[in-house]
């Protein structure tokens, strides 16, 4: 094909695979209308696509459709299950619906596979564990019945699945397994599913199939260059020998294969796709890789599948020829699968019409890439309007009002080192102490309660105009209401509101801001069946008036103990939105990072002497490769400070990060100089507190003494045991004591008995120390 996409949104245009898999698990429709509900969306995609431009039988369409998540697709096809559910594997073999979302959501006794980030983006993906024993077979011809869906309805499509390479790379070794083993490893074992599987595709008419292999694009695996370089050409030669197969195509998108890619220019496979947006075309390539490359089909991933800007279809245009110079069949494409984008800019009914129009969601990205492939069978002169329609807007969004706002300019132009720096630590430590009057031990929540029914009804109401705002406010401010009686009659230190009037830690902020835009249908799939709208940040950030400093003060006239005020950190704030491009994210960061500084100080004015700015995505954003992260965390670590640094002595900064890896961020959480972090650590049975202790940490920290995303309520004892364990590595007077995160998910029975228990559990603690 002269045009293809790497893959398209799965959960529908109006989420329909997520309500239909939802009701599923509900009970509410059965397996096999599930089936069909998700054959029909499959159709509806299909078709979709050839009206935007791409081939019905040239095998541009890729099946990229997944009931939750590609890599568990992966896992379910070769057989990766780990021995606690070696029961969804039946008699002959194979793995059924079933099977597939127990592996995902976990059953009464065994916890389900692990969920990760899936590189650089904010989707996330089931991580496969497997060992020595791992029974590698093929255990479902679903992709195999999808292509032959396809082709009954007169389409050649493409099966898409991760590659042998970074199926291992993404995997762990199971629980149990030998010291030093590795799942790659495993991949001689691996090889021969894909080989089957290779086969059956062909044999049911698939023409091309597309083989996944991001993991070439990232550092940080437990495995050399050298032997990802190993890997690749093992896995590739074998498949490339498999006599009647499709023809091979793989994928590296999400950054620049690096070492890797001569292995694959040298390997049987027919074509190489390069995202063109992360990374660029190769240069210095030595001559066996040039010879090798000229013989392959190149594609060239030019148009974003990471962001909703339309771009610069000329650039990409003239990107892609360059890729001509080194092969004469060169092909275009999306830097990566639009699994991240919404579906389609015509479903926004109330986003400004200009912003529109510097806009592509998924359907505007494949007619993108169908104009380029024109543009290369044609000629250019045949797609110069289209091309110089992309440019206008480009131009159009230049100097349109809001882009760049010289306020926000010069305010930015005038920071100086001081605006980052918080001043002496011990006069912090001492002027918080006096001013707080905090026992040992303090407790507190992560900032959220649970969001009850009502409390949607309730938004939903207003936006439907059914509620007014001052009736809105006054539900609200009954809620809160009702959240710190409920934490002062259970004994909490430091209150919070509970966030209801929060519909999402960024949307919210988002609403509230100058610069940003929300959309009405602008889903993208975060995991499973949970979805997001991200927000889209356009122009120069600026804050129009307060945000939430009446929530914060009204709950703060309730109780004459501490209040904490509530904010998302810019880190956070970039990393869950759709951000501009056209200037670097450190200089958008700042902008952000202003706007929260003037919220930090009209809540300091108003008398909140503890707040927290809660970075979850700090770890997110962490470049791929290790070479790129110094200048990540100098402009991430640089915009939390801006925000928090101007605040007197005595008000107390929290931050709070949603992970447990401690060790791999610990220079940057020091850098981030807050007075208090909280950090997961339950589910790791606080291991990271020896981290803590090793990294001589010197700040404020609350290792989270239960894990809030189960239902579970942990007896006292078994807080008491984790807080001791906190209690003999981290110096006393450091310690908070904490939940893992925010309870929003939570209902309200286990959230009061579990606060209840961790409560008891800090008295019994504090009466022995
Ligand atoms: N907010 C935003 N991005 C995020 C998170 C967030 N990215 C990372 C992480 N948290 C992802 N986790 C979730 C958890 C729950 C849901 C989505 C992402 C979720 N979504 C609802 C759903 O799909 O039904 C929709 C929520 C809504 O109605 O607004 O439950 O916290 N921005
Ligand atoms: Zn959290």
């Amino acid at each position: 094909p002269t045009g293809t996409i790497l893959g398209y949104p799965r959960i529908g245009r109006r989420r329909e695979l997520k309500h239909a898999v939802e009701a599923a698990w509900a009970g509410r429709i059965g397996l096999d209308e599930l089936e069909r509900i998700a054959a029909d969306l499959r159709r509806t995609t299909r078709e979709r696509l050839v009206q935007l431009g791409l081939g019905r039988d040239d095998s541009s369409i890729p099946e990229s459709f997944s009931f939750y998540d590609q890599v568990l697709d992966a896992a379910v096809t070769v057989a990766a299950v780990p021995t606690r559910f070696a029961d969804v594997v039946a008699a002959d073999g194979s793995i059924d619906l079933t099977g597939y979302f127990a592996l995902a959501r976990g059953r009464a006794e065994d916890a389900p596979l692990e969920m990760t980030k899936w590189f650089d983006s904010n989707y996330h993906y089931l991580v496969p564990e497997i060992g020595a024993a791992t029974d590698f077979h093929l255990a479902s011809d679903r992709l195999v019945r999808e292509v032959e869906e396809a082709r009954a309805d007169g389409f050649v499509t493409r099966p898409t699945i991760v590659g042998p390479v970074t199926f291992l790379l993404l995997s762990k070794a199971a629980d149990g397994e030998a010291e030093g083993f590795r799942p790659l490893d495993r991949l001689a074992d691996l090889l021969p599913v894909y080989v089957e599987l290779l086969e059956r595709l062909a044999a049911v008419g698939a023409q091309w199939v597309q083989l996944d292999e991001p993991g070439l694009v990232a550092d940080g695996f437990d495995a050399t260059d050298a032997e990802i370089t190993a890997a690749v050409t093992q896995a590739y030669e074998l498949l490339g020998a498999v006599a009647a197969r499709p023809s091979l195509f793989v994928t590296t998108p999400y950054g620049e294969p690096g070492a890797a890619l001569g292995a694959l220019a040298a390997s049987p496979v027919e074509a190489l796709h390069l995202d063109l947006v992360r990374g660029s075309v190769p240069a210095d390539l030595d001559d066996d890789t040039r010879r090798a490359l000229a013989t392959k089909t190149l594609v060239a991933g030019v148009i974003d599948g990471h962001n909703v800007w339309r771009g610069d279809l000329a650039a990409a245009f003239a990107a892609a020829s360059s890729l001509r110079e080194l092969s004469e069949h060169v092909s275009v494409s999306t830097s990566t699968s639009l699994l991240h984008v919404p579906h389609d800019t015509a479903d926004e009914p109330v986003l400004d019409a200009r912003l529109l129009s510097w806009l592509a969601f998924a359907d505007q990205k494949v007619e993108q890439v169908a104009v380029l492939a024109r543009g290369f069978v044609q000629g250019r002169d045949a797609i110069a309007a289209e091309l110089d329609a992309a440019s206008a807007a480009l131009a159009d969004k230049l100097d349109a009002p809001g882009v760049r706002v010289s306020a926000v300019r010069e305010r930015q132009a005038a920071l100086s080192p001081i605006d980052r720096e918080r001043g002496d630590e011990d006069e912090r430590v001492s002027s918080q102490s006096a001013a707080l009057g905090l026992p040992s031990l303090p407790t507190t929540t992560i900032g959220s309660f649970p969001q009850t029914a009502d409390i949607r009804r309730a938004r939903s109401c207003l936006l439907r105009g059914e509620l007014s705002h001052d009736e809105y406010v006054a539900l609200m401010r009954a809620e809160i209401g009702r959240v710190v009686e409920l934490q002062e009659e259970i004994g909490l230190d430091v209150i919070v509101h509970g966030e209801p009037e929060r519909n999402d830690m960024v949307q919210y902020f988002a609403e509230n801001l100058d610069g940003f835009a929300v959309t009405t249908n602008g889903w993208v799939q975060s995991y499973g069946s949970r979805c997001t709208r991200p927000s889209i940040l356009w122009g120069d950030v600026s804050r129009p008036a307060p945000i939430t400093v009446d929530w914060s003060t009204y709950a703060q006239s309730l109780t004459p103990k501490p209040v904490k005020g509530m904010l998302t950190g810019p880190v956070t704030i970039l990393a869950w939105s759709f951000v501009r491009d056209d200037q670097p994210l450190g200089e958008t960061a700042d902008q952000v990072a202003l706007a929260l500084r003037d919220e930090i100080a009209d809540l300091e004015a108003a008398g909140i002497g503890v707040i927290q700015v809660d970075e979850p995505a700090l770890r997110e954003l962490l470049p791929l490769r290790e070479r790129n992260r110094p200048s990540y965390l100098d402009w991430s670590v640089g915009a939390f400070r801006l925000a928090a640094s101007g605040v007197v002595p005595a008000t107390q900064i929290h931050t709070h990060l949603c992970y447990s890896e401690f060790g791999t961020v610990i220079d940057a959480i020091r850098g981030l100089d807050a007075d208090v972090t909280s950090i997961e650590a339950a589910r790791s049975r606080m291991e990271i507190v020896d981290d803590i202790a090793a990294n001589g940490f010197d700040h404020g920290i609350g290792p989270g003494v239960y894990d809030i995303h189960s239902p579970r309520v942990p007896s006292v004892a078994e807080v008491v045991e984790l807080i001791d364990r906190a209690v003999a590595a981290v110096p006393e007077k450091l310690l908070w004591i904490n939940p893992d995160c925010g309870l929003k998910t939570r209902g309200y029975d286990e959230t009061v008995a579990s606060l209840r228990n961790v409560v008891e559990a800090t008295r019994q603690v504090r009466a022995r120390l």
